[in-house]
């Protein structure tokens, strides 16, 4: 009889998605929270045709070298910065990644952040939980308003979008983006929707959502010269990922009133935290969370499991990133 071929799942996940691997593969599991080091990864995945990760995982030249048996990269992210897709396709591994199933999760989680820091949520509620809160007064945590406002969004891809369809549908914003590519006008309209040059955008944006997706390029893109052409009254959320924006400038431009307030999800060289960004009152900070309701986590898992599962029994992967490698043998 035929051996099932080898894989393993590097992040812990839904016990029940997991076991939809067993009649297919052999599966090692890592069973503890925490991702593991490198030489880790590496050490484990020997041996293995197929890696379940998440958007931790780093995959490097030095990796795959190191594990000329893997076939299938599956991450249940949208995001793939921490893999470098051009060296997999190079020797011919397929990567797969988890998009459109977060969208809308994500979409919510990013109004919430911009509401969150417009309105002043999470610096009035650590005022009250200090028992600061001795008297009413008129200008007490006054913010701006998200109604009718306009909303910026740099990355105007389908994350970018279901925010920009919550804005005008339900906020009566105006929306301006920047992206590289325009979107067709029958896609604009809907949205309320206008492409302006990335200056503009900083400078007319009340509230200011990015959504882009990481590589070297866009690295701090939101720097002080940026904070700088925005309102004094904006705001700044970051949902997309650690160093697009540049931490320490942002926590310099928040504690000097550059800007109004900031909500962050993804930090420069997270879990760590740039500690300036503690310093600094008129921020909301969440810790990569923006996708993580029960149903898009599973969604999440549940695609790349269907990636890994399809790519090494002779299937059709669903959402493949490079599927030129598909055709070769
Ligand atoms: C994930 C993300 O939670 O999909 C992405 O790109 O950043 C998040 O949805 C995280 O990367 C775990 O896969």
């Amino acid at each position: 009889t035929e051996k099932k071929p080898k894989v393993l799942v590097a992040r812990k996940t839904f016990p029940d998605i997991v076991e939809r691997l067993r009649p297919h593969f052999e599966v090692e599991t890592n069973d503890s929270e925490d991702g593991w080091p490198q030489a880790e990864l590496i050490r484990r995945l020997q041996g293995k045709a197929g890696v379940y990760i998440a958007g931790g995982e780093k995959i490097d030249q030095i990796l795959l070298d190191a594990c000329p048996a893997l076939k299938v990269i599956s991450t249940m992210a949208v995001g793939y910065n921490n893999i470098d897709v051009p060296a997999c396709t190079a020797r011919g591994v397929l990567v797969t990644n988890a998009p459109d199933v977060l969208t809308e999760t994500t979409a919510d989680f990013g109004f919430a952040l911009m509401m969150a820091a417009a309105r002043r949520i999470a610096e009035s509620e650590h005022f009250l939980r200090r028992g600061e809160w001795k008297q009413w007064s008129v200008t007490m945590f006054a913010g701006s308003d998200v109604h009718g406002a306009t909303l910026g969004i740099l990355g105007m891809g389908r994350i970018g979008q279901a925010i920009a369809k919550r804005g005008a549908l339900g906020f009566g914003m105006q929306v301006i983006y920047h992206n590289r590519s325009r979107l067709p006008a029958e896609q604009e309209a809907p949205l309320n929707a206008r492409w302006v040059e990335k200056e503009e955008l900083l400078r007319q944006a009340d509230h200011l959502v990015l959504v882009l997706p990481y590589s070297p390029a866009v690295h701090h893109i939101i720097g002080a010269r940026e904070l700088a052409l925005m309102k004094p009254t904006a705001t700044l959320t970051n949902i997309a990922r650690g160093g697009i924006v540049d931490d320490a400038a942002l926590a310099q431009a928040l504690a000097a009133g550059t800007i109004a307030a900031a909500g962050l999800d993804v930090y420069e060289g997270e879990p760590a935290l740039n500690p300036a960004l503690l310093t600094v009152p008129n921020i909301v900070l969440t810790p990569h969370i923006a996708s993580a309701s029960i149903p898009t986590r599973r969604a999440m898992s549940g695609l790349a499991v269907d990636n890994l599962i399809a790519a090494l029994t002779g299937g059709k992967p669903p959402t493949p990133l490079n599927p030129e490698v598909l055709g070769r043998s």
